[in-house]
């Protein structure tokens, strides 16, 4: 923290719904009164391509890297160009993606609480992409020992912190023996030295037993792809992917984002679903430290969802406008 005890907080909007949500999520972080913010917009996506030749311009990336935080929204056709440089930028080996069913919100497995904790360095998001021929294109799928060893000594923490008993892990090493071998293997080996106890679930095992009893999961540990698709599964669950909210953590700098894309098809009609990112500003309060503006704002959000006016996505016929302007009020309530 810096410039007079403000967080100076980075504000990547992006392409499509995230020039809307994130804006919102920003108006509540202005609303939480008893922290103060320096906000610094930068600029990235597909319009920024256009404008500027490169999706994510060097002074983006360098600002990330030197922020408290970064509030991220969405990139379109550069997501790729964007989205995992901008975590390269802050350091991140987690993605955080808490799934839960909200009270009052309809939802298909209404008892739903998971949190995915995703590699996020490496597996097929490594980029290692061939075309050999007309016919034939490739890619190298990584898994290392240091970043599985770091994600489960992470994982390992998140579960003690909170009491939680133990965490799945969750792979295809059957298939993939060697990556997702050594992945499964490295997680074990940290979880057993940590005295933390783990279950092994093969991922397509895990799709169905999530969809037909999700509260035998809690914690669940992922390479990254799988916890890509894992999650916006989950986000199947419980109402949809305007619920998911994610935080990318690094040793000593963070960047959150909704789990959701730029939402073409809904882009610019003012009825994106802003909870994901609000929720991802909670995520990103509570990183800072500042715990009780979290559950305000967490609380918030949930009242909202309960009982006030909800976006189309949720059955309404709401505004983000109305959606933000109700968590505000309940936050000052
Ligand atoms: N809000 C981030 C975003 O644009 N999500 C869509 C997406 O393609 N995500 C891929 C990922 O999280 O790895």
């Amino acid at each position: 923290m810096s410039r007079g005890g403000e967080h100076e907080i980075v504000v990547i909007e992006g392409d499509g719904i995230g020039q809307e949500v994130i804006p919102a999520a920003v108006a509540v972080l202005q609303a939480v009164d008893e922290v103060g913010f320096s906000f610094t917009e930068k600029q990235a996506g597909d319009d920024t391509r256009d404008q500027t030749g490169a999706a994510l311009p060097e002074t983006t990336y360098e600002a990330a890297a030197d922020a408290d935080a970064t509030l991220f929204g969405a990139a379109g056709e550069t997501a790729a160009d964007v989205i995992l440089p901008l975590r390269e930028a802050v350091g991140s080996f987690v993605n955080i993606r808490p799934a839960r069913a909200y009270p009052g919100v309809d939802a298909l497995q209404p008892e739903t609480d998971l949190v995915f904790l995703r590699e996020n360095t490496e597996g097929v998001y490594s980029g290692h992409e061939d075309r050999l021929s007309e016919d034939l294109s490739t890619l190298t799928r990584v898994i290392t020992t240091s970043a599985s060893e770091q994600l489960a000594e992470y994982a390992c923490s998140y579960v003690t912190e909170r009491s939680i008993d133990g965490f799945h892990t969750v792979h295809k090493a059957n298939v993939m023996q060697e990556t997702d071998g050594r992945f499964r293997d490295a997680v074990s080996r940290v979880a057993a030295s940590n005295d933390v106890a783990t279950n092994e679930v093969l991922m397509d095992a895990f799709a169905t037993r999530v969809c037909l009893n999700p509260t035998q999961f809690d914690v669940v540990v992922c390479p990254n792809l799988a916890g890509d698709v894992l999650s916006d599964l989950a986000a199947g669950l419980v109402g949809g992917l305007g619920l998911l909210p994610s935080a990318n953590i690094g040793q000593t700098n963070a960047l959150f984002e909704p789990v959701h894309g730029t939402a073409p098809d809904i882009a610019g009609d003012g009825i994106a679903n802003p909870s994901a990112s609000i929720l991802s500003a909670g995520m990103l309060l509570e990183y800072l430290g500042e715990t009780d503006a979290a559950t305000n704002v967490q609380m918030a959000v949930e009242s909202v969802l309960n009982s006030g006016p909800r976006t189309p996505d949720l059955g309404g016929n709401a505004s983000t406008e109305a959606v933000v302007n109700a968590v505000i009020e309940q936050l000052s309530s």
